[in-house]
């Protein structure tokens, strides 16, 4: 199944969620206006795809759960992009949410979308079990376990110096948690035992260090068109980015570590159990950079 198909049928799912008579129109306006800006859509094509891995096939269950992680996900670069954290004025390549509907607006709407994916995950028919569990899974990966405490950790490391260890905990927080919940996810919908579900945890983890590493090569190396906000930004401010520790080959080489990591695991994975991974595989050669 091309990523496509499942692209469009996410956006029919988020469509269909926000579809309804009794919703205030310009709070869905201003929450759609961020959903439907273009984003990749990388975390749920992970869960989907890994879902496929498992030999499963997608029912519309499936695409409410995915769709879920990206809804938070946009949640927090709407909180992101505003004045009091980094105060961003472009995103996916268009005006940041709360340029074009002011600040409470977008703080409201970040809010919903923050929610809002506990209610389109539970209105899933997946069993009550499978459902307690993504929803602990996805708390887990946003809150104060994950996202927010790695955001937390990343204004804090503004005012002093940090380490690289240090830099690496707020990456596996900020940005690995909420790209491992696609894995974990997989694993948990196709009732895969709890060691590959540890497994698969840590195959997440990787990608999530390799996604924001790739991030941060992104900030130099590239222009608006490709990462549709301004770059450059991580340098200005002198944050504490993989590049700055590393160099910028440096960086690069520590992206190639994770995705070798990453790919063993899915191989060991492969040649052990029912698990078809091609999909997976190719959508983690797109984190590559020298693919780019
Ligand atoms: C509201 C849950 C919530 C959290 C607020 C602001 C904040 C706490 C956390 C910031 C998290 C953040 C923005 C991390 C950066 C992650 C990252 C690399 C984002 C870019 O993801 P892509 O490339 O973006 O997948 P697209 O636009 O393609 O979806």
């Amino acid at each position: 199944m091309e990523n496509d198909e499942l692209l469009s049928n996410i956006d029919e799912t988020i469509r269909e969620f926000y579809s309804e008579k009794e919703l205030i129109p310009h709070l869905t306006d201003s929450i759609l206006y961020s959903v439907n800006a273009g984003g990749k859509r990388i975390r749920p094509l992970f869960m989907l795809q890994t879902l496929r891995a498992f030999g499963i096939e997608l029912t519309e269950e499936h695409y409410k759960v995915a769709a879920s992680v990206e809804l938070i996900h946009t949640s927090s670069l709407i909180h992101d992009d505003l004045p009091a954290m980094d105060n961003d004025d472009y995103r996916r390549g268009r005006l940041t949410n709360h340029k074009v509907y002011g600040d409470a607006q977008a703080i409201l709407a970040g809010d919903a979308l923050l929610l809002d994916p506990y209610n389109l995950l539970v209105s899933s028919e997946l069993s009550a079990e499978i459902l307690v569990k993504l929803v602990r899974e996805l708390s887990y990966a946003s809150g104060s376990y994950g996202m927010v405490a790695g955001q937390v950790l990343d204004m804090d490391s503004e005012q002093k110096e940090i380490s690289l260890d240090e830099l690496k905990q707020i990456h596996a927080l900020k940005t690995g948690r909420m790209l491992t919940f696609p894995f974990v996810a997989a694993a948990i919908v196709a009732q895969a035992d709890e060691k590959i579900v540890e497994k698969l945890r840590t195959l997440g983890e990787h990608i999530g260090l390799a996604f924001q590493i790739r991030d941060d090569i992104k900030d130099v190396t590239a222009d608006f068109a490709e990462i549709g906000k301004t770059p450059g930004k991580d340098i200005e401010e002198d944050k504490a980015t993989y590049v700055k520790f590393l160099g910028l080959e440096g960086a690069k080489e520590a992206l190639k570590n994770e995705l070798y990591s990453a790919r063993q695991i899915i191989k060991k994975l492969s040649d052990e159990n029912d698990f078809w991974p091609s999909s997976v595989l190719e959508l983690i050669d797109m984190l590559d950079i020298d693919d780019k």
